[in-house]
């Protein structure tokens, strides 16, 4: 195969491939206790979606929701509930921007472990982003779900850039989210554990990794049906 052929035969593949992912559906929640509420036309995350579910609004620290609408704006099984969680707070992230909504205001956790259980979650293998922080820059936490544990400081109230901790060795990165890869099964805990101070969660998104095996035969079908075209040619 000649490599403009080849290259043209990658470019075709990643672009399916790319199509294939934007079509997974991702579902948003966002603690919003104090009214830094997204709603639906706004985009934030690093999943960036509209349509995110708000939770309560009127000063409570333990949420729960039932049913949430995913990326599209269409209702799923999925269900919340937060427990632990002590108190709720705001940062000065402002309203100008979804991802400075996102971390505006947040469950916070002042003792312990608090944690948020999500059930019937509709999709086969799926991604969870847990968006972390609090006020005050600095302080050390981790999040969990139970097989990984994740090391984070606070970023605080100057910096709401999107950084994502991977350390589970204990060197707590400054840090403001963190990803529990390729999961399954219909329920999962996401518990975050105070350090060095309180910290809490700004908000959650569930997102849906295509299957593997559909991909692949994907890729498979569409090889071949560029070799059959060259050997017509
Ligand atoms: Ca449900
Ligand atoms: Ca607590
Ligand atoms: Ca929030």
């Amino acid at each position: 195969m000649r490599a403009s052929k080849q290259l043209a035969c990658l470019l075709t593949i990643g672009i399916l491939l790319a199509a294939n992912m934007a079509s997974a559906d991702t579902i948003s929640l966002n603690f919003a206790p104090n009214g830094g509420v997204i709603g639906t036309t706004t985009s934030a995350g690093v999943v960036s979606v509209a349509n995110w579910n708000d939770s309560a609004t009127n000063d409570i620290s333990n949420p729960s929701g039932t049913d949430l609408m995913d990326s599209s704006g269409a209702s799923t099984t999925l269900d919340y509930a937060a427990a632990g969680f002590d108190t709720n707070y705001n940062t000065n992230a402002g309203n100008t921007t979804g991802d400075l909504i996102l971390q505006k205001d947040y469950l916070d956790n002042t003792g312990g472990t608090a944690t948020v259980a999500l059930s019937q979650i509709p999709y086969t293998a799926y991604d969870i982003y847990v968006y972390f922080g609090s006020d005050g820059g600095g302080r050390t936490g981790t999040i969990g779900d139970g097989a990984t544990t994740y090391y984070f400081k606070t970023q605080g109230n100057g910096n709401f850039a999107y950084n994502q901790t991977t350390d589970t060795a204990g060197t707590y990165p400054t840090t403001n989210y963190a990803i529990f890869a390729n999961l399954s099964g219909v329920s999962q805990t996401l518990a975050v554990t105070k350090g060095s101070n309180n910290s809490g969660l700004f908000g959650i998104q569930v997102v849906e990794v295509p299957e593997p095996t559909t991909l692949s035969l994907t890729a498979l079908g569409l090889l071949g049906l560029v070799r059959r075209r060259r050997k017509r040619a």
